[in-house]
């Protein structure tokens, strides 16, 4: 009886040591994948990052911008703003469900993604440098 009672208490020590051994190898695994597997990440500044979602080019000249594509369906964009002219702009858009989404400055013969998950309803792209969105650089696109 007493030699039963001691094998069940080593076997109950063994698991609990398994138990707390399977805990970290689960925290080891969520860690690396994690790391290693974000092909798949919705996360959105990775989608900022590497500009996920149909890609549509907006050049932007003094004082106009150009979109590479006319129609629009509800989903994931990345406008990538081109800036083709000689002095600074950056892109905004401003529309149902997107603020205000806005690149950063881009010099003259650069470049900067951004990326919005556009519905259906009217959107409007603009240069949010003082003055510009004014001077024509101003886009108004319906989706859906
Ligand atoms: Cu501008």
């Amino acid at each position: 009886m007493s030699q039963m009672a001691i094998s069940a208490h080593t076997a109950r020590r063994a698991l609990g040591t398994g138990a707390v051994a399977f805990t970290a190898a689960l925290v080891l695994a969520a860690c690396s994948s994690g790391g290693g597997g974000q092909s798949k990440s919705p996360s959105s500044s990775a989608a900022q990052a590497t500009g996920s979602g149909t890609r549509v080019t907006v050049t932007e000249t003094e004082y106009g911008l150009k979109l590479s594509r006319a129609s629009f369906t509800p989903g994931t964009y990345t406008f990538v703003a081109d800036n083709a002219g000689h002095i600074t702009h950056a892109l905004s858009i401003d529309g149902p469900g997107v603020e205000d989404a806005r690149t950063k400055n881009i010099q003259g013969g650069e470049m900067a993604p951004l990326t919005v998950t556009l519905k259906k309803g009217s959107y409007d792209l603009y240069c949010p440098v003082p003055g510009h969105k004014a001077l024509g650089m101003d886009k108004h696109i319906q989706v859906g």
